[in-house]
């Protein structure tokens, strides 16, 4: 029988922030109220349900799916702001675990000092969850790798699951840290450091980057000053798309590792993209037109992409997509080839038929249709090698490195850490070149590529 319960660990500001939007958009698909009962009026929304809920009957009242999450921080304040919120009855009380001082942007608070004191009891939250499962299938985490909290008690947590659980999916969805909505200098030694983690750790990590969120909130939402709910609501609509599959029955019944076995040739090359579509401002919807091609298009093409990346400078080495609605599957086939065809130069050649599509008829709340695609792409190099550059130009003077030694930490680490990732682009790089003939005239040489003619990508925007 293939696993079907996924347990749910959102960490820090940024994991619980996101994680709250995430689970009120899933108890809007599943027909579930703010304190899980059931309101709906389509089995359909149940059937599947208890990949994220458990359900619990009691006596003489109606069933209560109960999310079968964990909810950590080192501070008390954002938990508290939740348990005191909307949700406040959804979650079992003991699956809220929070410290009192915070790490404080320090990654080695987290992983070594405040965050390791508190991992045994979040280890043992986690094993009360894990026996109440049938069959579980492997574990989620959201979190941000900018921080000290998500990314150092994040990356030591996933160690101790990988520990106790071998035989589990880990995946984790992992927001990356921008310029643009942060301040905190040290945030690319913190993400460095917990890519270094992943790396060995998870085995399936959706990149989230803040810079390409701002990005679409700013340029295709016409968002002003975006707030973190105007980012968050879109990263729950792609956590919930990528999900879809397995909450609702449909075609293509998936599970993690089935996921994981079409997307990631190689192990380390674990880093996926989303996608989104249709993204638009609400006042020009009625303007919007959604057909499956160009919503095809759209899960292409760079503006779409949640990591400010851009995939028409590197190639794909596989992509899955994911179509919600009344979408007919040879239509949606149709359309995926057929873009394929045409950007065949794009799509590794030396993996065939490596774009996947999977239907399912139940769309998101409000709206009709909506696709979601997951990229393997090798243009993913670009958002490591900006971390890396703001990394190596501070670790070269030793720049705020005593915030992280004075928690115990070695500054090896850093040097690991450094090393690790200029490998990981090297191997990206590599992929990238694969199968393409050197002896071939028409190649041009890395340093003279030009912006490719891509016209098809950019036509509907
Ligand atoms: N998209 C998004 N990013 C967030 C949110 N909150 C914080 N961030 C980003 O996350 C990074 C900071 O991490 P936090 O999650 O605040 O830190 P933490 O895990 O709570 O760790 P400490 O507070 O240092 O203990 C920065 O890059 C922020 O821009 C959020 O709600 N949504
Ligand atoms: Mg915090």
């Amino acid at each position: 029988m293939p696993g079907r319960e996924i347990i749910n660990l959102q960490f820090g500001q940024a994991g619980n922030q996101i994680g709250e939007t995430f689970w009120n958009t899933l108890l809007l698909e599943h027909g579930l109220d703010q304190s899980g009962g059931y309101v709906g009026n389509d089995p359909l929304q149940t059937a599947r349900a208890d990949v994220y809920f458990t359900e619990v009957t009691q006596s003489n009242s109606r069933p209560k799916y109960v999310p079968r999450s964990i909810q950590v921080d080192l501070e008390a304040g954002v938990c508290n702001r939740i348990k005191s919120g909307p949700l406040g009855k959804l979650f079992r009380p003991d699956s809220f675990i929070a410290g009192e001082s915070g790490a404080g942007n320090n990654w080695a608070k987290g992983y070594y000092t405040e965050g390791a004191e508190l991992v045994d009891s979040l280890l043992e939250a986690t094993r009360l969850q894990a026996e109440g499962a049938d069959c579980l299938q492997g574990f989620q985490i959201i979190h941000s790798l900018g921080g000290g909290t998500g990314a150092g008690l994040g990356s030591l947590m996933l160690s101790k699951l990988r520990e106790e659980f071998p035989d589990r999916m880990l995946s984790t969805f992992s927001i990356l840290p921008s310029p643009k909505v942060s301040e905190t200098i040290v945030e690319p030694y913190n993400a460095m450091l917990s890519i270094h983690q992943l790396l060995d750790s998870s085995d399936l990590t959706v990149c989230i980057d803040n810079e390409a969120l701002y990005n679409i909130t700013t340029g295709l939402l016409k968002i002003k000053a975006p707030s973190f709910p105007d980012l968050n609501s879109l990263i729950a609509k792609v956590m919930c798309g990528v999900s879809t599959s397995l909450r609702f029955p449909g075609q293509l019944n998936g599970d993690m590792r089935k996921l994981a076995m079409n997307l990631i040739p190689f192990p380390r090359l674990h880093f996926l993209m989303p996608s989104y579509a249709p993204i638009f401002d609400p006042k020009a919807q009625a303007y919007q037109g959604t057909s499956i091609s160009e919503l095809t298009a759209a899960l292409f093409d760079r503006k779409n992409l949640l990591v400010a990346c851009d995939p028409r400078f590197g190639r794909y080495l596989t992509a899955a997509t994911i179509f919600r609605g009344n979408v007919a599957s040879r239509e949606a086939e149709y359309a995926v080839h057929d873009l394929q065809k045409r950007n065949s130069q794009h799509f590794v050649e030396w993996i065939p038929d490596n774009v996947s599509v999977s239907l399912v008829s139940v769309p998101p709340v409000g709206q009709k249709q909506a696709a979601i695609g997951l990229a393997n792409s090798t243009s993913i190099q670009e958002v490591f090698q900006r971390s890396l550059e703001v990394f190596s130009a501070m670790y070269k003077r030793r720049a705020f490195l005593h915030w992280y030694t004075g928690e115990g930490m070695d500054p090896m680490e850093f040097s690991e850490a450094e090393s690790n990732t200029q490998d990981l682009i090297a191997e990206y790089q590599q992929y990238q070149e694969a199968g393409v003939d050197y002896e071939d005239e028409e190649y041009v040489e890395e340093g003279d590529l030009e912006e490719p003619q891509y016209d098809q990508y950019e036509e509907d925007q």
